[in-house]
């Protein structure tokens, strides 16, 4: 954490998307601590960073999610290069691509040369729906038994956090139990590999399926920077320009106990399951979120 003292970026480039501000699983205080702690000459916010679905379903803004955007602007004003792809739950601000608005960068889509001069394409990743077959009604099946999973995700979550456990997703635990889903998301990871190959570029950085990944497809290197519903995850190059993914769930449990054994009022024992290897380094390594469990 005493990275946020130091002057210089700590990244080249960090990706986030699928924020989803004024959806009520959104875990805007998670991207805000993120966004505190990790400074970084770029940030690509590679859409579904405010879901005006859901803003039209129920007004919901709270102050959490009100600081993430101030947080963002503040860091654009900075010098911090902010560049914002619009993803399909925010598709209205695809009106403004090509724009500049309070110094944030807003484009369709854009190409990252890593520091090891790779060349990633950046979409959001709704181009690659039709490579998912499904019908109306199945998802409309698969939204309304998401939101049920979401749901159940909030208060197990909650429940977690008073036994001082760390947060972990339900969700992202079934996906990945689900043979028809696990089949969606290679289709989906194939098609947007598929893409980057077409164009010449060495790989692709997308979000949309909420599914956090680094792996090599055909030669293709595919990133996916996950989400802030249930994973918590953000995808980064480091200075020598080697990718990484960073769960911030985990990471800020942990600090949040070393904070509460510091304080005799609410001191309370750092629990084993909090302190992965990974979580021990936080900023060195590839974390492998729950799936030291589900993979
Ligand atoms: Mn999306």
């Amino acid at each position: 954490m005493q990275r946020a003292d130091s002057q210089a970026p700590f990244y080249n480039a960090v990706w986030l998307s699928d924020i989803h501000l004024g959806y009520k699983g959104c875990r805007a205080e998670f991207v805000l601590d993120f966004l505190e702690h990790n400074p970084a000459r770029t940030i690509y916010l590679v859409g579904d960073v405010v879901d005006i679905w859901a803003l039209r379903r129920s007004f919901l803004w709270p102050d959490s999610h009100h600081a993430v955007v101030k947080k963002l602007i503040q860091l654009a004003a900075d010098g911090t290069r902010v560049v914002y792809i619009p993803g399909n739950h925010d598709e209205r601000c695809r009106d403004l691509c090509g724009r500049f608005l309070l110094n944030i960068e807003i484009l369709r889509e854009a190409v990252h040369t890593t520091a090891e001069g790779k060349r990633l394409l950046m979409v959001h990743g709704d181009e690659f729906d039709h490579a998912v077959r499904c019908g109306p009604l199945h998802r409309l099946a698969g939204e309304l038994g998401y939101d049920l999973l979401l749901f159940l995700n909030r208060w197990g979550n909650r429940l977690r956090n008073r036994l001082g456990l760390p947060y972990w997703s339900l969700a992202y635990y079934v996906k990945n139990r689900v043979a028809n889903a696990r089949q969606a998301i290679r289709a989906f990871e194939a098609a947007a590999a598929r893409e980057a190959a077409r164009r010449g570029l060495d790989g692709i950085v997308c979000g949309h399926i909420h599914q956090p990944e680094i792996r090599s497809i055909d030669g293709i290197l595919y990133c996916n920077d996950g989400d802030w519903v249930e994973s918590c995850t953000a995808l980064v190059e480091n200075r020598e320009g080697r990718l990484e993914l960073v769960h911030w769930g985990d990471l800020r449990q942990v600090v949040k106990g070393c904070h509460a054994a510091n304080d005799p009022d609410t001191a309370a024992p750092l629990r084993l399951p909090s302190l992965r290897p990974a979580a021990m380094a936080p900023f060195a390594s590839t974390l492998p979120h729950n799936g030291d469990q589900v993979r």
